[in-house]
């Protein structure tokens, strides 16, 4: 029987050469997001047949996305199920292979070094660790041995209103590169992000948004994640899916202080404002 032909993907770059190919142009790269879950805040139980995963991914390609995002187990605060590495493992192992062949970077989204480890097999080539590579003690040398490109994410247990949220982004982040860099981490790997959401008041995430020109002390390429979220509901209620506007707005303030990647569900949208702003922006 012939075998089936396999796609090219020899023009998606991979490690050293992953972030200067992202962030080369005069507006921030798109990752869209493809959550394999039952559970995500915004879009759980859409995706998680593979074929529909797959459409998606499809779709925010189409979009315009520079980057896929994929994560088979949700971290929204309130109401998701921590899930076993076989777990997450069984919810990719379908769809992985596949959507890395659509010819976009893909990153894994995985707290896991066992999830990123196999997800990097298949062809993905950022790791995404939501607890900046505090979590699992393999995760920096795991990422480090592959020379793959991470983004380390600030986050907390739970929020304190009572904290300077900028410090505790600032102290935390330092924690990480000092593992990093500990690790063998090279600096040109590595992606910031404050974690908007991720143990945070709706205002700290608010804070982290207004002063996130402060991160830029760390001389390395910020990613913000506003897409859908909750503090957005604070200012205008809403559910998830009705926060595009909210999260457009989030995310154009995010590039104007400096964001190079926007992590968003709602790609082509967003696309289109970030290119629109740039273009203002750079108009004489
Ligand atoms: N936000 C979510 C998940 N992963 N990764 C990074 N680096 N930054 C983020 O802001 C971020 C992230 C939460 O969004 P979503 O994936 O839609 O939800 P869930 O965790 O419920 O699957």
């Amino acid at each position: 029987m012939a075998s089936k032909p396999k796609p090219s993907v020899t023009s998606v770059p991979t490690g050293g050469a992953v972030l200067p190919a992202l962030l080369s142009r005069p507006y921030p790269a798109v990752m869209g997001v493809v959550n394999v879950t039952p559970d995500s805040f915004s879009d759980g139980g859409q995706f998680v047949a593979p074929e529909q995963a797959l459409a998606q991914a499809r779709k925010l390609v189409a979009g315009g996305a520079d980057i896929i995002d994929i994560g088979a187990e949700s971290t929204r605060p309130y109401g998701s199920q921590p899930v076993s590495a076989e777990e997450e493992l069984r919810r990719l192992k379908p769809v992985l292979a596949d959507v890395v062949a659509l010819g976009v970077p893909v990153s894994i989204d995985s707290m896991k070094s066992e999830v990123v480890a196999w997800a990097l097999d298949q062809g993905a080539v950022i790791a995404n660790d939501v607890w900046g590579l505090q979590r699992d003690a393999g995760m920096a040398a795991l990422v480090a041995a592959r020379g793959a490109p991470v983004i380390v994410m600030h986050n907390r247990d739970r929020a304190d209103p009572a904290i300077d949220i900028m410090q505790d982004i600032a102290d935390f982040l330092a924690r990480s590169l000092d593992i990093a860099a500990k690790a063998g981490i090279l600096p040109d790997r590595i992606v910031l992000d404050p974690g908007i959401g991720f143990g945070k008041t709706p205002e700290q995430s608010m804070t982290a948004l207004a002063r996130l020109a402060e991160l830029s002390s760390f001389g390395l390429p910020v990613l913000v994640g506003a897409s859908r979220k909750r503090f957005i509901s604070t200012v205008v209620p809403s559910e998830p899916q009705q926060r595009l506007g909210g999260s457009i707005a989030a995310h154009l303030i995010a590039a104007q202080n400096g964001a190079r990647i926007i992590r968003t569900h709602d790609v082509a949208e967003t696309v289109q404002a970030l290119r629109v702003a740039a273009a203002i922006r750079d108009q004489q």
